[in-house]
């Protein structure tokens, strides 16, 4: 289904009077401090975050998987779902898609149904951490990693078969996540599992177009719980120094140890010009996948702190490619991508208000109260209405959930997909 712009305008319209006046209050409020009110609302319109395509349907966890009702069971009906959350965040244009689950059987027409919605394809996702159907080799005990060779020769060319798929359609980067590990002290010899995983990547890199970038994931635990292959930034980064210039580390927030300084891993990453890949999510435990912001938005502040600093003052590091990757076990996941992005831009705007001369003036002059007034001067400010502008200007909604809820969105995707309607994949 598409949205309706005229209802969607209606909407809007009984908020208009209301976000009128907060804006221009807050707007007064920056100019006084000397804040480019006009060039932050440009920032955020700006600022693209793709969606994977494994978070449109409800998750599931190791004990079960709860369905919601109207789930996108296919590709067009996933790119659909993407386009309708774009439609009313302006924030969603792109989508990451996951082979082989989501292989399309017609390029041009899927092609086609993205570019109705204005969405991008963004990098493309390798599976090796399951068998897929008449394997001929097994993942079991690795992929890249494996000892043994027909394993590892399955899965890198899987991934060669995945920038093949992602070259037709447009995407300019692939993202490899490794599930290999080992469960118990002694299982893997640590040097062996990490040459062959270096001289799997080698080999993927060879078959990278030349306009395309590798980004490797890393992950401390889980689905291994003694050991991973790729376990943190520092390997990650190695593996891609080792690659190439066209290979770099990918960051997932939830991808770390409880209480590990990201911000600092970011700053560093930037710098040496290596970070490629950003997964947006949060969490209280370990990989938990919850929404965004949802947790711990301050630690999401501190980061994006980070990242704009990087942005600015590392010309070295691409600009990084963004995705959520989390995903839902009881919100409806469109409601739940909805309240990841706004809590994405949030950071991010609330970032950009820090003032980076005042900050390193305090900083040079070891005024750490300063400093720390500083950030959380940027971080008290409540910069939703500026969130609003960007949306309302680019075409969307004022207030994303309220507008979803109003449109009965879910009632008309369950309306034409069915109740029992199941997201492929997942
Ligand atoms: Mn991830």
């Amino acid at each position: 289904m598409r949205l309706d712009k005229t209802q969607l305008h209606d909407v809007n319209k009984k908020q208009l009077d209301q976000h009128t006046a907060d804006f221009d209050f807050l707007a007064q409020n920056l100019t006084k401090k000397g804040v480019n009110v006009h060039q932050l609302v440009q920032k955020l319109a700006d600022f693209q975050v793709a969606i994977p395509s494994w978070a449109l349907g409800a998750g599931g966890t190791r004990f079960g998987r709860f369905g919601f009702q109207g789930e996108p069971s296919n590709l067009e009906q996933k790119i659909d779902d993407v386009g309708l959350i774009h439609s009313l965040t302006q924030t969603a244009g792109a989508i990451s898609l996951h082979i082989p689950w989501d292989v399309p059987s017609d390029y041009k027409a899927i092609k086609e149904v993205a570019a109705s919605h204005h969405i991008l394809f963004d990098a493309v996702n390798s599976n090796t951490f399951q068998d897929q159907k008449n394997a001929a080799a097994s993942y079991k005990y690795g992929s890249l990693s494996n000892t043994n060779k027909a394993s590892r020769d399955q899965a890198i060319a899987h991934n060669l078969d995945v920038i093949n798929i992602g070259n037709k359609l447009g995407s300019k980067s692939l993202t490899v996540w490794l599930a290999d590990g080992s469960n118990f002290p002694g299982q893997s010899n640590f040097q062996t599992v990490l040459n062959h995983t270096q001289d799997s990547l080698k080999e993927i890199y060879k078959g990278l177009p030349d306009d395309w970038k590798l980004f490797i994931e890393y992950k401390p635990y889980e689905p291994n719980f003694y050991s991973t292959v790729i376990q943190d930034w520092g390997t990650s980064f190695m593996l891609a120094n080792e690659c190439g210039d066209k290979a770099f580390t990918l960051v997932d927030l939830g991808h770390h140890l409880p209480n590990t300084n990201i911000e600092q891993i970011v700053s560093t990453l930037m710098l040496k010009g290596k970070l490629g890949g950003f997964h947006f999510n949060d969490s209280k435990y370990g990989d938990d996948d919850v929404t965004v912001g949802s947790i711990k938005p301050y630690a999401l502040f501190l980061i994006f702190n980070a990242l704009v600093y990087g942005m600015e003052n590392n010309p070295q590091n691409p600009y990084p490619a963004w995705m959520i990757d989390a995903s839902h076990n009881i919100k409806d996941p469109l409601e739940d991508i909805i309240q990841s992005l706004e809590a994405i831009q949030e950071a991010y705007a609330k970032a950009l208000l820090i003032d980076q001369k005042a900050l390193n003036d305090a900083q040079n002059n070891h005024d750490v109260v300063k400093c720390q007034e500083i950030l959380q001067d940027a971080y008290r400010t409540d910069i939703r209405p500026l969130l609003a502008k960007a949306r309302v200007q680019n075409g969307g909604a004022l207030n994303p959930i309220e507008a979803y809820r109003a449109l009965e969105i879910r009632k008309k995707l369950i309306g034409e997909r069915g109740v029992n309607s199941v997201a492929s994949g997942l």
